[in-house]
């Protein structure tokens, strides 16, 4: 029998399509997501929601206890962009969670936990080509330091206590049933938009700017596979890297001109350019492949292709 799972953040990119795929996967009961605010219609209409604040550890106490909830999936957080304005903010939002769900599993409250770190971890002095799993880790932004420290915590807990904590370090994440917010990837979403709406787009991104991405699709099956492995065969604790594919603004411009040939991109760097110029640009993902059989499943252009179909039929 399913034991009851809780989505923290589910109402955000990641967090709309892991409760959708998690409720047809478990059922809709046994999966219960919360966030800060509703969600879409849809996702409030499918199964049970409970408004939470992820920093406040007695609410979700309360609603583990309830539903007596076996699994929890964090994925509240305050991400790259919107962390440089309200540093104090992010930290608070991005550690506190993290203490509260692995406190509720050191004391056996819940059993497993799975909390997305991201290649923000990585920083200006580490090889940005096939960045490997273990390397030099000098973040230099806020939400990287905190996705640092969280990995540390996470393996910390593992050792000492047996907490079962499993992690990715996603890349930036395309995707086209829920907007992503306060991101440096987050131009390789809108563009689609824009070239559907406006035929033109300004990037905040240089057109060099290389960074490892990955389809909605691909990132949801990587979580849900990880959740699924075999304790034993995991040797990484902190978070795995994974890999998909990686690209420029320029390449993702070219593919889409071959839908839409008349589209027009313009650039204009903002503050943005400098975390993105910090980070990767493309991951070595052997480790994941090795220990749970991780393969991604979409490069650009089928990607491109999803994209620009499904915002056709939806807007
Ligand atoms: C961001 O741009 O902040 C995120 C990430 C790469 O973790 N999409």
């Amino acid at each position: 029998m399913q034991k009851p799972i809780l989505i923290l953040g589910a109402c955000g990119q990641i967090g709309t399509e892991l409760t959708i795929e998690l409720r047809a996967k478990y059922g809709s009961e046994n999966v219960v997501a919360s966030d800060i605010r509703e969600g879409s219609e849809s996702l409030m209409a499918s199964g049970p929601f409970e408004l939470l604040d992820a920093t406040n550890y007695e609410a979700i106490e309360d609603v583990v206890m309830h539903y007596e909830i076996d699994e929890v999936y964090l994925m509240a957080a305050m991400l790259s962009a919107t962390a440089e304005k309200f540093p104090m903010r992010a930290w608070n939002l991005n550690m506190n969670s993290l203490f509260n769900v692995l406190n509720l599993a050191k004391d056996r409250k819940i059993n497993k936990i799975f909390w997305p770190s991201s290649i923000a971890v990585f920083g200006p002095n580490t090889p940005k080509e096939h960045t490997p799993q273990n390397t030099i880790m000098e973040p230099s932004t806020v939400y990287g330091i905190s996705k640092q420290s969280g990995e540390r915590w996470c393996e910390y807990y593992f050792n000492k206590f047996g907490v079962d904590v499993r992690s990715v370090r996603y890349p930036g994440l395309i995707s086209w049933k829920t907007m992503p917010g306060g991101g440096t990837t987050d131009y390789a979403v809108e563009i689609y938009h824009e070239a559907l709406k406006k035929g033109t787009y300004s990037c905040f991104l240089n057109e060099s700017t290389k960074l490892p991405m990955m389809y909605m699709d691909d990132a949801i099956r990587a979580t849900i596979g990880l959740m699924e492995s075999d304790p034993e065969k995991l040797s990484v604790r902190s978070s795995y890297n994974l890999g998909s594919m990686s690209f420029a603004p320029k390449e993702i411009t070219q593919s889409i001109q071959k839908h839409i040939p008349g589209f027009k991109v313009t650039y204009a760097p903002d503050f943005r350019q400098e975390i993105a110029d910090s980070w990767p640009s493309s991951i070595d993902d052997t480790t994941a492949k090795k220990d749970w059989n991780w393969k991604p499943a979409f490069d650009l252009d089928s990607t491109t292709g999803e994209m620009l179909d499904n915002l056709k039929k939806t807007s």
